[in-house]
């Protein structure tokens, strides 16, 4: 008790440091509004393991791992990952640990519907997911839920998965089932994370699970019955489940974050806005409803030039424009990094992701040379990027709610004193400050990705995004805090960017001062014996 009552007063001090009021008098808010939530996040095929345990059945993803030479960058896959199924209780106790007010996982498919459809609903998963969401609540944490992070069931797959019209459907029934089994206990639910990047990822660049490249044809099929699916869900929920749950209910957007490139005006930075924010928002959040026109434009002149007979990004019937628009009640946010976009040169080779069918506009994305780099290529750090996208929004489509549904830094290293992802936190989320009170941006919750190192898709255990560290050599799995977990959990408890001396000291000190080095290691290990 003494010794607890010792590193909290250490906390105390730290967090009213230097650094705060020195914030305070430069006049930059550090706190966010007492309603502001904070939390983390995962998702099943990321961290649960058991792919084939407990009446699971493969989904996309286990068999593109298993089956295609090369498509993981390390040859891994995620049959282990973090083996949440069997150590799920640890992931709650780090949630727990670090305070939050929600933790977003999301559920597999094939785990719930072993067939895709609803003829036989397996109990062990049923169970397993009842079982994480009654922890959560047990220690006061709020479970949200995504309905669909890229776990398509193989059976549903070899019937020709998102470019089938019937998987608008097949997913709402899922999403009933999930409702019927779970409204209850869940009051926020991700219809589906990230269409963008498993339309464009899969189909335009023929990267992600199934692999199938069809540029301009699979990823517009996707597109569009992603929002029917999405809208089917809502409205199930909305008719049937909300008069007595009263949830919340959107899809969540990755939205690459475009700037003019030098030289060029905004007109090009906004077309690609279109196609990478417009195409997967427009439909649902702008008051006239489908395609963005400018895109939809340019899609029907360009197959017309090409041969086609037809537009190959199908047009909405009317009826499909109503059944999207307005099915929202909230916008998920997922912001990671941002691109300069510029007019492509004549015979110039776009490249690789996150180059997204970008040629249909004839853009190409740059990166900013004095844009901090990630270890990752792809992974440029821009902070602004994240108030600039919401500011946008707002823009676009009116005050709305926002929700920030992850953000966060990779790096490739397993170290524990992860000061460049403090860094990033710290910044970002200074950012979001920045948009609520300069802005008057509607945001209301921020999560990290992610609570752990996990299996990150096409980049196997390469990239490591964790708040904690995971031993994927272990067989326990063992999770160990970063400093990033420290420092997020005194974001969380105190509601403000106060940065504990403990972390100032230790990016001022580094390798100089050996004396305030060793203060600051022993103020840290302190710091996080509080939170275990
Ligand atoms: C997301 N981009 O994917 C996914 O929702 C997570 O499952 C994933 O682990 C996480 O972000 C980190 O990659 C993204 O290029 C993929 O901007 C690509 C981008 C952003 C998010």
């Amino acid at each position: 008790m003494l010794y607890r009552t010792f590193v909290l007063c250490i906390l105390v001090r730290n967090t009213w440091s230097s650094s705060w009021k020195s914030e305070v008098e430069e006049g930059s808010k550090v706190h966010f509004p007492p309603w502001f939530k904070f939390g983390s996040a995962t998702a099943s095929h990321q961290i649960e393991g058991a792919w084939n345990a407990s009446g699971k059945t493969p989904h996309i993803w286990d068999v593109f791992a298993h089956t295609v030479p090369g498509a993981i960058s390390d040859g891994s896959n995620g049959d282990v990952a973090c083996d949440s199924y069997r150590l799920w209780r640890e992931d709650v106790k780090m949630a727990a640990d670090l305070g939050l007010d929600f933790y977003r996982f999301s559920i597999s498919w094939p785990r719930i519907l072993p067939s895709g459809f609803p003829n036989h609903i397996n109990e062990e998963g049923v169970r397993y997911y009842r079982e994480l969401m009654d922890g959560l609540l047990e220690v006061g944490i709020e479970p949200v839920v995504t309905i669909y992070h890229w776990e398509l069931p193989q059976s549903l797959q070899d019937l020709g998965g998102w470019t089938n019209p019937l998987v608008v459907d097949w997913y709402a029934d899922y999403a009933r089932v999930l409702f019927t089994l779970y409204a209850d206990r869940v009051k926020t639910w991700i219809t589906l994370n990230e269409p963008m990047v498993f339309c464009e990822a899969t189909y335009t660049l023929g990267s992600h699970a199934p692999g199938i490249l069809s540029p301009g044809i699979g990823n517009f099929l996707c597109n569009r019955h992603a929002l029917l699916a999405h809208a089917k869900a809502w409205r199930i929920y909305d008719q049937e489940f909300r008069h007595k749950y009263h949830g919340k209910l959107a899809l969540t957007n990755n939205l690459l974050w475009f700037e003019p490139d030098e030289g060029h005006g905004d007109e090009v930075a906004e077309l690609v806005r279109e196609l990478g924010a417009g195409m997967y928002s427009h439909p649902i959040y702008s008051k006239e409803g489908g395609w963005p026109p400018v895109i939809e434009k340019i899609i029907a002149e360009r197959s017309r030039r090409q041969g086609y007979p037809k537009s190959r990004l199908p047009p909405f019937t009317k009826e499909e424009i109503k059944f999207i628009r307005g099915t929202y009640d909230f916008y998920g946010f997922n912001y990671y990094t941002a691109r300069l976009a510029r007019w492509a040169k004549p015979g110039e080779v776009l490249g690789k992701w996150p180059h997204f069918g970008t040629d249909e506009l004839n853009i190409s994305l740059v990166v900013k040379p004095e844009w901090k780099k990630s270890p990752l290529d792809w992974f440029i750090i821009y902070p602004e990027g994240i108030r600039r996208q919401m500011k946008w929004l707002k823009r676009k489509y009116g005050n709305i709610e926002i929700f920030i549904m992850e953000n966060g830094l990779a790096n490739i290293d397993p170290r524990l004193d992860d000061t460049d992802r403090v860094d990033f936190y710290r910044e970002h989320l200074r950012q979001v400050l920045l948009s609520i009170y300069e802005d008057g941006v509607n945001v209301t919750g921020y999560t990290a990705w992610s609570l752990m190192d996990n299996y990150e898709w096409i980049d196997g255990y390469h990239s490591k995004f964790g708040l904690y560290a995971v031993d994927f050599s272990d067989s326990e799995r063992r999770r160990t805090p970063r400093a990033s977990a420290f420092y997020y959990s005194s974001v969380v408890r105190t509601g403000s960017l106060v940065l504990p001396a403990t972390y100032t000291s230790y990016t001022a000190s580094s390798s100089k001062n050996a004396l305030s080095y060793i203060t600051i290691v022993i103020n840290f290990m302190l710091a996080l014996s509080l939170i275990k």
